[in-house]
């Protein structure tokens, strides 16, 4: 991802908001981008607003030392530069659900570390469905191309200081609910067919240099 710094701004979808029609309707999709993200982009800069010696630090070198940030702004960092940082890998993630597999050295790796396309998909529905309360299941690479699904809760991310995500899905309520209510499983289950695998083959790619 692009490195930006304060004041941080919205980024607008990368599509339309009816593109993942039917997975995600408009009005989910506005909702989550237009509040709830725009939401964490205004507090993130709030917290860092009285802060100027770290208005010039990018938001994953933010997220890498929060234990070394001025103990004040420690959670509204966690809490709102995790929330920026994962929604806009989330929207990223995404696109309109028209058949796409992955493919080439991620491909391979999924059947290395997963055993199968499909094992993988298993573990990683299970790791979405089965996180308790709000959080988020991702996909992530160590340095050497290592794959492995974590999951986290809130807005936290993995350690970025030894993992690099290659996608994730928002498990929060506000993702699903106004569509799905209680039905987690079923936005997971639709959410495999919006994953970007183009994306996601270059940020494995890049990660692993
Ligand atoms: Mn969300």
């Amino acid at each position: 991802m692009k490195e930006e710094t304060y004041p941080f701004v919205a980024k607008p979808l990368p599509y339309e908001y009816d593109a993942l029609v039917p997975v995600l309707d408009q009005e989910t999709m506005h909702f989550h981008h237009d509040k709830h993200y725009k939401t964490y982009v205004d507090n993130l800069n709030a917290a860092l607003s009285d802060y100027p010696e770290l208005q010039k630090t990018g938001l994953s070198d933010l997220l890498r030392q929060i234990d070394k940030l001025p103990a004040a702004i420690q959670t509204p960092v966690r809490n709102n530069g995790g929330g920026v940082y994962n929604h806009e890998l989330y929207f990223d993630s995404m696109k309109s659900p028209v058949g796409q597999e992955p493919s080439g050295i991620l491909l391979e790796a999924i059947n290395r570390d997963f055993g199968s396309l499909q094992q993988w998909k298993e573990q990683m529905k299970q790791a979405a469905v089965g996180r308790f309360g709000s959080g988020w299941a991702w996909l992530v690479t160590d340095k050497d191309g290592k794959l492995s699904i974590v999951q986290t809760a809130n807005q936290d991310v993995p350690d970025l200081n030894k993992v690099t995500p290659v996608f994730l899905v928002d498990v929060w309520e506000h993702a699903y609910y106004l569509q799905y209510q209680n039905r987690r499983a079923d936005y997971v289950e639709g959410w495999f067919s919006l994953i970007n695998w183009r994306k996601a083959e270059k940020r494995y790619e890049e990660a692993i240099g």
